[in-house]
């Protein structure tokens, strides 16, 4: 019995060895304590699909400049010619909070100081009977996949128009944002029942203001707060004219009346109460003055 078993033995070497500093001991050790959070940070980022991104949608009627803004923001150059878009179409960028930077540019480089965060800018066609498809990326606010990640993912619309012609094309630039509006306020309806969505807020970024015809953003902000109004009144007009109270019209009457219900005149404030905060400013990509623009997506993602 002098002999312990050959199992305790190697036991007891192997533990010996351990507890006795060394150099491969302490290498192996410090391999695993390095490499075990790398791998699993590896293994996490793996899993979370890039369509977890927010997003922000470009819509409005066509020929307003949403496929150039979108090039140059992508580029950071002036846009080449661009075609007339058929289908929704992303591009990812990166925000920083940089907040020395001057212009976009600097703050959308890659090696901008202060922390980045990507998300997918869509542009979508605005040709009217394409519009669906900028429709179906604001969605109803429950998590819906569409074709660049979760609607529910959607942070703001840049509604882009044409400043230099809105006199000629209020009535159709007018009847596609009350579309979008009641789409979003629908939206954060819907919320009220379950999880609320996040608020999405909307730029009405008044494109080509280097053209002499264009429109102030302040005329832009009234002319199409007059034309929502006018829109809102007729779409309503058989139930308001044939005299019934307005406690006996359907709630499904109130759901479709866009802002304060009942109010004579439309105002964009009145969407606040859905939590669409609604912005108007004026810009121009021919002459990549669009930073004002670029600051309110910073403030989005
Ligand atoms: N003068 C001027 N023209 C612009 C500006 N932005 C875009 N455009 C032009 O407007 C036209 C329509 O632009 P596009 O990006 O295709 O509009 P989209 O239909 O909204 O995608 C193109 O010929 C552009 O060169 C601008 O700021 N000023
Ligand atoms: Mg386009």
């Amino acid at each position: 019995m002098a002999s312990s078993p050959p199992i305790m033995e190697h036991l007891k070497d192997a533990l010996e060895y351990i507890l006795t500093p060394s150099t491969p001991v302490i290498t192996i050790g410090l391999l695993i304590v390095f490499f075990v959070p790398i791998l699993v940070h590896f293994f996490i980022t793996r899993q979370t699909p890039y369509t977890s991104l927010p997003s922000i949608l470009l819509a409005g009627p066509a020929g307003g400049g949403k496929t150039s803004l979108l090039t140059l923001l992508e580029r950071g150059e002036k846009a080449a010619e661009t075609h007339t878009s058929q289908t929704p179409h992303a591009v990812e960028l990166t925000v920083s909070s940089d907040a020395g930077a001057s212009t976009f540019r600097e703050a959308a480089r890659e090696d901008a100081p202060g922390s980045h965060k990507k998300f997918y800018l869509i542009d979508t066609p605005g040709h009217g009977k394409l519009r669906g498809a900028a429709m179906a990326q604001i969605g109803d606010g429950k998590p819906s996949q569409t074709q660049f990640g979760d609607s529910a993912m959607l942070r703001g619309i840049i509604f882009v128009l044409d400043a230099a012609t809105l006199d000629d094309s209020l009535a159709d630039a007018a009847t596609y944002l009350y579309q979008v509006l009641l789409a979003l306020q629908k939206r954060a309806g819907s919320g009220r029942t379950s999880r609320s969505p996040n608020a999405v807020h909307v730029l009405i970024a008044a494109n080509k203001l280097d053209l002499f015809t264009a429109l102030p953003a302040s005329l832009v902000r009234s002319n199409l707060e007059a034309e929502l109004g006018h829109i809102r009144q007729s779409r309503s007009k058989g139930l308001l004219d044939s005299g019934v109270g307005t406690d006996e019209i359907g709630s499904e009457e109130q759901d479709n009346w866009l802002g304060e219900y009942g109010s004579e005149k439309f105002t964009f404030g009145q969407m606040r109460e859905f939590d669409v905060e609604v912005d108007v400013i004026g810009g121009s990509v021919l002459e990549g003055n669009v930073d004002k623009w670029w600051d309110w997506i910073s403030g989005r993602i």
